[in-house]
């Protein structure tokens, strides 16, 4: 059946009758009833994904493509007159992610499906997600973000358990979302809610009764937790994701055959950062309650469960309290202290006990015991976890270490979001590669090639221009396409240092009242939301709201430079963003970025990166070598060295070098402080004078000089040409289908699906 003919079925009408908001319904409909004929994920052992986040971005065109049906349903509604890209923004987008945590687990899930593994994601239906960020007197506002329309990829399943809190109890219920692989077969990510969720809750912005757990439970992601009651719902809200989690996966293997002691032979859960780590001790509570001894169930257990850590940031280290936890699940800590007694008589070493001597329960300890394996994100995020953050653990258990480089699906990030490319890709070197990505290699035998060189300069020139359009449509911003296109886009945090970047702004707009004016404009964009409860970093946003307005209002300084904050960047906006962009900002604190995985996005659209030795930019330099690259900054061995010295002084920096003197000074100028709040902008500037924790000054000048080796760069065109063709033909390593590959061969081993024919 065409999309055409289920149309008419459903509607009575055809597409030439319908309104957008029908056909979107309609294809919705029409999706759905595809992905059930399509094969899903077979076999003995299966992976369960739990993570707290699954950033999916909008599933309409994505879907279609990944069913090969994409360009015959957009040719169909052309002839009737009709855009599949005006009904795509129909689609509203869920926001069920912070930033790249949640979009690698989506990017998983598609690659999962794709390589036709028996894997489902487990997770929560969060009804207003993370927030909304809208922009009011320069400054971020959170607003819900409601996603869950009558007509949503969400299917109401029969599946709903009780969940057991201290002193009550709630009632779950099971939604599913089809994930459609590349090719034929499907997955499905499984979102649990609460049955008696009250969207009435929220009252002003994101507001709303924290303690009435009964009703809120599934309303946002990561509630502010800077009180207690926040804290408290976030333990809620993840014993809830896996007591949930662990009865689905007990279901399923008992259905299979399971008799429990060998659950290892039906399931690997792989546990996504700490928020999932309950399913530990609620694994072993529940194959308890199945008669199971503790020993027994303890030993079982210790075979399932898997560990990725995606950041060495203490704070954001899970530890709970354990009274908070004896409030929320109390059923959890008898497990829990007898998991931690047997550490403890075990080693004997404080550094590793799953309890801190400030009775908090440390919950990587706990997946690094009673886990089988614990991975980083890249080469060198994992080497510091094996020698400083977690070399404790490492010297206990060198073999459950291991790397697993993060990854992302070219479906997404090429295929849709970059389709001109995509096309002259395939022209060049045939579709290979769009199911093989090292195949992207071939590109380089085009590297003298300059009528390739010129082409691929027209489809950066022409993204350019669709971003451009887009902007002005959307969110009323101009900007100039012949400017070079410089773009900074994740979350707002200190350790990424958009602080870095906005100095630089200041710099160039100092520069250019001198009179020295750059060769050729610049646009510096930035999207980032930032905590609600983030205080710097929403005075950040501040900063570079404060800046985006005094230049635009600068008739001396616009035709050469202008700042743009996108508002609400998100996935949608990160597909418009990311093939239009010349200059890719990669400039967190070397050792801090645990892998990054826009760097990756960016390269394969033909961006170049400017950053730090970090994360996988270290990887990214390797591979396309020190001429396609932009590296700058100290090295993560003396940023790790002046931490343990303790000696780090921003103020000397300030006061030696006058170029970061008058940048810093400019934060809390008249004209600034004309355009911005005086509270705000002085916070900023005082805690960068009297702490700036992660190092921003002593990356200063070389980040300055780095970039304006940048620009330079970019006039020689064709030169630049080659050095995007490098990057392109280099990024087939980072293919989600390459890190799933290798999760299971050294973690999961899962039985591979048969060949397609
Ligand atoms: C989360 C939070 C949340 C509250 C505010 C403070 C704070 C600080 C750090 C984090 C990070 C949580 C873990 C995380 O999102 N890690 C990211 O995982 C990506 C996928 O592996 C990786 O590419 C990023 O480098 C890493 O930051």
């Amino acid at each position: 059946m065409t999309a055409n003919e289920a149309i008419k079925k459903q509607f009575g009408r055809g597409m030439d009758e319908c309104t957008n908001e029908e056909i979107y319904i309609g294809l919705l409909t029409y999706i759905k009833e595809m992905a059930k004929e399509k094969e899903s994920s077979q076999g003995k052992k299966k992976l369960y994904y739990i993570s707290a986040e699954f950033l999916i971005g909008k599933l309409l065109s994505n879907n279609l493509i990944n069913l090969g049906l994409y360009d015959e349903v957009r040719d169909e509604l052309a002839q009737c007159g009709k855009s599949l890209a005006e009904i795509e923004e129909l689609e509203p987008e869920p926001s069920l992610g912070n930033g790249g945590l949640g979009r690698l687990a989506a990017c998983f899930l598609d690659s999962i499906a794709t390589l036709g593994l028996n894997g489902d994601g487990i997770g929560l239906n969060y009804h207003f997600g993370l927030f909304r960020q809208v922009f009011e007197h320069n400054l971020q506002k959170e607003v819900p973000n409601p996603w869950i329309t009558p007509h949503s990829w969400l299917t109401r399943t029969d599946k709903s358990y009780p969940i057991h809190f201290g002193g009550f109890s709630v009632q779950s219920r099971m939604y599913d979302i089809d994930v459609m692989g590349y090719g034929n077969r499907t997955t499905k990510l499984h979102l649990f809610d609460l049955e008696s969720v009250d969207e009435s809750l929220v009252q002003e912005g994101i507001n709303f009764d924290k303690s009435q757990i009964e009703r809120n439970l599934t309303l946002f992601l990561y509630p502010d937790d800077s009180d207690e009651k926040g804290h408290l719902l976030r333990i809620y809200q993840q014993y809830f994701m896996v007591s949930n989690g662990a009865r689905l996966i007990l279901d399923e293997c008992i259905a299979k055959g399971s008799n429990l002691y060998d659950l290892a032979d039906y399931a690997v859960i792989q546990i996504n950062d700490t928020h999932p780590t309950m399913v530990i001790p609620e694994l072993i509570r529940l194959l308890m309650e199945r008669g199971l001894l503790i020993d027994e169930a303890i030993q079982v257990v210790s075979k399932v469960c898997a560990y990725t850590n995606h950041t060495i940031l203490a704070e954001a280290l899970e530890k709970w309290p354990l009274h908070f936890l004896q409030q929320a699940v109390p059923q959890l800590i008898p497990i829990i202290l007898e998991l931690n007694n047997r550490v403890n008589r075990k080693y004997q070493d404080p550094a590793v006990s799953i309890i801190n001597q400030d009775n908090c329960v440390c919950m990587a300890h706990m997946d690094i015991h009673y886990g089988i394996s614990v991975n980083g994100v890249a080469a060198l995020h994992t080497e510091i976890l094996k020698q400083s953050e977690l070399n404790h653990f490492y010297r206990l258990y060198p073999e459950k270490f291991n790397n697993k480089t993060n990854g992302i699906t070219f479906r997404r990030w090429l295929l849709y979001s970059n389709p001109e490319l995509s096309a002259f890709t395939q022209r060049l070197i045939g579709p290979g590669f769009k199911r093989d990505a090292m195949e992207l290699e071939k590109l380089a035998a085009f590297s003298q090639d300059t009528a390739v060189l010129g082409e691929l300069l027209s489809i950066k020139a022409k993204r350019k221009e669709i971003l451009r359009d887009y902007l002005r449509r959307t969110q009323n911003i101009c900007v100039d396409e012949n400017s070079v296109f410089d773009i900074q886009v994740k979350r707002l945090h200190e350790y990424k240092r958009q602080q870095l970047n906005a100095l630089y702004v200041i710099h160039k707009y100092l520069e250019i009242k001198s009179g020295r004016k750059p060769i050729r404009p610049i646009t510096v964009f930035f999207g980032a939301k930032a905590a609600p409860a983030y205080t710097i970093a929403k005075d950040i946003i501040h900063l570079i709201l404060c800046l985006s307005q005094l230049i635009g209002q600068d008739p001396e300084v616009r035709p050469y430079l202008n700042v743009v904050m996108a508002e609400n960047y998100n996935v949608t906006l990160a597909e418009k963003l990311i093939p239009a962009c010349d200059i890719s900002e990669q400039i967190s604190l070397a050792s801090k970025e645990a892998s990054g995985t826009s760097n990756m996005k960016f390269m394969l659209n033909g961006a170049i990166t400017l950053g730090t030795k970090d994360g996988a930019n270290v990887e990214i330099a390797q591979l396309v070598g020190p001429d396609n690259i932009f590296t700058f900054g100290d090295s993560s061995q003396q940023v790790i060295e002046r931490y343990a010295k303790n000696e780090y002084v921003s103020r000397n920096y300030y006061e030696r070098d006058p170029q970061l003197k008058q940048a810093v000074d400019f934060i809390i100028s008249q004209p600034m402080k004309a355009v911005g709040s005086s509270e705000h902008l002085e916070r900023l500037y005082h805690e960068l004078l009297s702490k700036d924790w992660f190092m921003t000054f002593p990356d200063f000048q070389d980040y300055l000089h780095t970039k304006d080796k940048a620009l330079a760069a970019y006039e020689d065109r064709m030169h630049w040409a080659k050095m995007m063709l490098a990057n392109i033909s280099k990024a087939g390593f980072f293919s989600s289908d390459r890190t799933i590959l290798q999760y299971n061969q050294e973690i999961w081993h899962l039985e591979s699906a048969p060949e397609r024919n």
